[in-house]
């Protein structure tokens, strides 16, 4: 049976840019499993109500709703062993949930003071009117101070990835010979910004770079053939 995901889009329903849902795309892809995305806007969210909460990404699979992105990795892992793992075994689940808090808390919210402005320029009018008003409480600031001087601030966030430069210099994946979803993890913050914003994250020569093509050629290419700024 094809899973149904609720996935973030712009105005432009291709448009697809959340760094959550792009983990959960990658990880559908290598369990094999067929899904038909949704796509979904900040002002839907009583499509998504039934979940018990309000962000996507959200998965129907039958009867069974999940929402988060974490709590479908592990969903989709348990509810289908026979298929190619996500974690390879309970040592890469373990790990793998450091790597979530990391991208959480430490790659995405960087890459967000730089890239969170260029967002308005994929939204409609609702969403952008809802984003601005949202953020900005959040973070107690207008977006674009929030996002000011980006050229000089991204020399820090690039020595930040050192751990992830380091790792991929011993090897192809954080999974090792083959991509596990530590990778989609880390992956979906760079496919973020890849789909909304033209701003230079990584330096040409960084050895990330390739690790970050290996991961858009993966599943025919999925990755690479959505619209992108760059
Ligand atoms: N911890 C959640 C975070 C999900 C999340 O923050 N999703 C954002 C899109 S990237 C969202 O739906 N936001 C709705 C809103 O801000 O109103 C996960 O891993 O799935």
């Amino acid at each position: 049976m094809t899973i149904r995901m609720y996935d973030l889009a712009g105005a432009d329903p291709k448009c697809r840019f959340s760094p959550y849902c792009w983990r959960v795309r990658m990880a559908l892809a290598h369990k094999q499993l067929l899904v038909e995305t949704i796509p979904w806007r900040y002002s839907e969210k009583a499509t998504i109500a039934r979940s018990g909460q309000d962000r996507v990404p959200v998965i129907e699979d039958g009867g069974r709703v999940i929402a988060d992105s974490w709590a479908i990795a592990n969903y989709l892992e348990d509810t289908y062993p026979e298929r190619p793992s996500l974690f390879g075994g309970a040592g890469g689940r373990a790990a793998a949930r450091f790597v979530n808090a990391w991208a959480d808390t430490v790659q995405n919210a960087a890459i967000s003071t730089f890239v969170a402005s260029d967002m308005l320029n994929h939204l409609g009018p609702d969403d952008r009117d809802y984003f601005r008003r949202s953020r900005e409480q959040r973070f107690g600031m207008t977006l674009e101070q929030f996002c000011a001087n980006r050229e000089q601030r991204v020399g820090g966030f690039r020595c930040s990835l050192e751990p992830l430069r380091q790792t991929l210099l011993n090897q192809p994946f954080f999974g090792g010979k083959s991509p596990l979803y530590a990778d989609y993890i880390v992956f979906g913050g760079f496919q973020w910004a890849r789909a909304i914003s033209s701003f230079t994250l990584l330096e040409a020569d960084d050895p990330i770079v390739p690790w970050r093509q290996r991961m858009l050629d993966l599943f025919d290419g999925m990755a690479r053939k959505a619209p992108a700024c760059v």
